[in-house]
């Protein structure tokens, strides 16, 4: 039945089969569902699908009145992100801004009452970008902020409600980015005041609008900064370089990069040569000891 579906279906029924509680078999249900071929012939089969969430959300209702927490665990892919914000801040706009996720967006309180996950795709690089129940929802859960990778505090049109939030993050060790969202409702004037203070008070932060895309790709870029990591692509001799890079922490050398391909590969090399930011000139031949750039291209001779 399900022949013709595409790979999310199958990366998501994948991790369905593979579910360890009740949070996670809805969500990878409901990302089944969305992923599911929508044409005729699919229709009994989407049908039943709907019906076997239906039961997983009753049973979860009825572990809920029963007192049982069902909280849900993430598990980690790639860089974790969470957006850390009151009601109607834009965290859900944001999400739907920063990945393929389609969170429900309303001007109405605490629409979102469990965390949404999307993937953010910078040039090659992924996050997992969580947009958390508000604070204050009776759905919001401090847990998972605290062992995020980075924390990016979505405020709107000013930056009053910091003082509010800062003392959450007692127990929380990720770096922090702050989003001051809603840009197109602030005059030039505001903006510019905003900027000042920014500076002035020299803060990670940066003015965003999740309405008109304003400064997007520049918080793209901050949350990369952050991440820590570099990319490194790999090329063999007379080709063009493979257009997935490597990632690897920032300060990896043309040891961990060949080991990163596959274990051992290191010591099968016979010479490497870097071409990029790292180089001093095209083609450089490195030791095995040197030290990655961001963007760097890397050429292996194997023995
Ligand atoms: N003008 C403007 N409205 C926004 C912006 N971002 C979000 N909104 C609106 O603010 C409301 C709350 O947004 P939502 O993303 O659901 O907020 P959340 O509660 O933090 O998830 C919605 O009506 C959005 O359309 C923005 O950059 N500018
Ligand atoms: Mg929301």
């Amino acid at each position: 039945m399900t022949v013709n579906a595409g790979p999310e279906y199958f990366a998501a029924e994948k991790k369905y089969l593979a579910s360890k509680n009740i949070d996670e078999k809805i969500f990878y249900l409901q990302e089944m569902i969305r992923n599911a071929p929508k044409h005729k012939s699919s229709e009994k089969f989407i049908a039943e699908l709907k019906n076997r969430l239906r039961r997983f959300l009753e049973k979860k209702e009825k572990a809920k009145k029963s007192g049982k927490t069902t909280k849900k665990t993430i598990k980690k892919e790639h860089t974790q992100v969470v957006l850390l914000g009151f009601t109607n801040s834009g965290k859900s706009s944001l999400l739907s801004k920063l990945t393929n996720a389609k969170p429900e967006i309303s001007p109405i309180q605490f629409t979102t009452k469990e965390p949404i996950i999307g993937t953010m795709d910078y040039e090659g690089i992924k996050a997992q970008i969580i947009d958390l129940p508000s604070i204050g929802s009776e759905f919001f859960d401090i847990g998972i902020v605290n062992t995020a990778d980075i924390i990016l505090i979505v405020l709107e049109k000013s930056l009053d409600d910091l003082d509010k939030i800062l003392p959450l993050l007692s127990k929380a060790y990720g770096k922090q980015i702050i989003a001051i969202n809603k840009s197109d409702l602030l005059s030039p004037e505001e903006q510019r005041k905003l900027n000042e203070k920014i500076k002035s008070k020299k803060l990670n932060a940066i003015i965003i609008s999740s309405e008109t895309s304003y400064n997007i790709e520049q918080l793209k870029q901050k949350i990369f900064e952050e991440m820590q990591v570099i990319r490194i692509y790999t090329k063999e001799p007379s080709k063009p370089p493979s257009p997935i890079p490597l990632i690897l922490p920032t300060g990896s050398t043309v040891k961990d990069a060949a080991e990163s391909i596959l274990k051992g590969f290191s010591s099968k090399i016979k010479e490497a040569r870097v071409t990029g930011p790292s180089s001093k000139f095209p083609n450089q031949i490195v030791g095995l000891s040197h030290v990655l750039k961001d963007k760097d291209i890397i050429e292996f001779k194997t023995k």
